[in-house]
């Protein structure tokens, strides 16, 4: 699948800001990817279809997770945390992806986890410095980027954990998980 068929095929699914967004975590993707020697093609569609499932109703996320494989602890967590994995899940059901590199950086894109693949590392870089990105700690993140993918996806984790504590908001266990491994890795 080349880069305008699944751009078209994703487009329907996503409100014009969030398709610009995932055009932008395709750009960045595909500069880490070309930087540090990940395969290009997989990040690319990896970033295309990272947010597929987005805009689904809640209802809907909420059967998928009940009535398939999907971790069940994600129904205590917040349902910002759902779309990935009912991305991963919807992508090879209705995209007919099958490349479990691919479906799983789209599953884990939001939380990380432990042991993450070049791949996952990528997809959830590019989709956190994106350019459109604004947020706290931003600059320190593109910063380390820079640097290594590790220490980037590190202080990624480092940043989403500690804004999530000063909401305190609870925190899905593989977003520790990732934290910890990178912690280990980045050294
Ligand atoms: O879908 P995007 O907006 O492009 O980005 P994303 O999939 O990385 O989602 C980011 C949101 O998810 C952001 O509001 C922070 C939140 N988040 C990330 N990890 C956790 C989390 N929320 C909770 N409650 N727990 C987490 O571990
Ligand atoms: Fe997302
Ligand atoms: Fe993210
Ligand atoms: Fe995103």
């Amino acid at each position: 699948m080349d880069q305008n068929e699944a751009l078209a095929l994703l487009k329907p699914h996503l409100k014009q800001e969030r398709y610009d967004h995932t055009v932008r975590v395709m750009e960045t993707a595909l500069e880490l990817a070309n930087r540090y020697g990940v395969d290009e093609k997989k990040a690319e569609l990896a970033a295309i279809f990272h947010d597929y499932a987005k805009y689904r109703p809640l209802e809907e996320m909420k059967k998928w997770i009940t009535s398939t494989y999907l971790p069940k602890d994600l129904l205590h967590y917040h349902h910002e945390l759902w779309h990935g994995p009912v991305g991963a899940l919807l992508v090879e059901k209705e995209i007919g992806i099958t490349d479990v590199e691919i479906l799983d950086s789209i599953h884990y894109h939001t939380t990380g986890r432990t042991h993450m693949t070049q791949l996952d590392k990528v997809i959830f870089l590019a989709d956190y410095i994106e350019p459109g990105r604004k947020f706290p700690g931003i600059d320190e993140v593109r910063e380390a980027a820079q640097v290594s993918l590790d220490y980037g996806c590190w202080m990624a984790t480092k940043n989403t954990i500690g804004f999530l504590m000063s909401k305190n908001q609870p925190i899905y266990p593989d977003t520790f998980y990732a934290y910890n491994a990178l912690t280990k890795a980045k050294n």
